[in-house]
């Protein structure tokens, strides 16, 4: 069997950060051509992915995270894109609380400015806590849990979007919104 993880992070490369490098036209929902992606896909890779690969990548079976959706043949990264590949969902209410896993080296900042996306469109924020600590532990073994008062902050005029059932995201989170665990 092929590197399925592999082209699931190819594929989040090209849609996310890299689609005119690679030639790719994404709309404003970030779509392009299924068919076009995997002809750049197979230019650019040395393994060749069969049907069924293809299928468990787009479909979120690799490690259980849905990243890409496909709609009559367009596909798109759910979520995760830099600022050069904008792309935009409609609005919805939040629930009362999100969580954002972090490190002890973003600590201070995110003290200082609030959540920021840095080099993404969108701060991340997950609905349980279990999903913000699988994402603060890709950089820690000390993964710090923030508490997002979600609710308050959509009344407060914040933006939020769902991509996918775990995930929301806001252009960014005021630190008058987040409880810092020693706070
Ligand atoms: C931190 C993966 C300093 C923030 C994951 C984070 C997720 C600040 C880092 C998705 C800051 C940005 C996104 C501030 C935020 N000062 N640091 N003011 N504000 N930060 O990767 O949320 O597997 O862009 O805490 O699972 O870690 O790729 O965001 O540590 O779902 O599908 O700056 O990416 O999904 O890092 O992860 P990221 P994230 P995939």
């Amino acid at each position: 069997m092929a590197d399925r993880r592999r082209l699931s992070k190819f594929m989040s490369l090209i849609l996310r950060h890299r689609a005119q490098d690679f030639g790719l036209d994404l709309d404003r929902q970030g779509f392009t051509e299924l068919a076009v992606l995997r002809e750049v896909v197979r230019q650019h890779s040395k393994e060749v992915y069969s049907e069924a690969d293809w299928q468990a990548v787009l479909n979120g079976q690799t490690d259980g995270k849905k990243r890409f959706e496909v709609i009559d043949g367009r596909v798109r990264a759910l979520y995760g894109h830099s600022k050069v590949s904008p792309i935009e969902y409609p609005p919805v209410e939040p629930p009362r609380i999100l969580y954002h896993g972090t490190n002890p080296q973003a600590l201070n900042g995110i003290r200082q400015r609030g959540l920021q996306s840095m080099k993404r469109q969108y701060v991340h924020l997950s609905r349980t806590t279990e999903r913000a600590i699988k994402v603060g532990s890709r950089r820690t073994e000390q993964v710090i849990l923030l508490k997002v008062r979600a609710s308050e902050a959509y009344r407060s005029g914040i933006t939020f979007y769902n991509p996918e059932p775990e995930h929301f995201l806001a252009k960014a989170v005021p630190i008058d919104f987040i409880d810092f665990p020693d706070a």
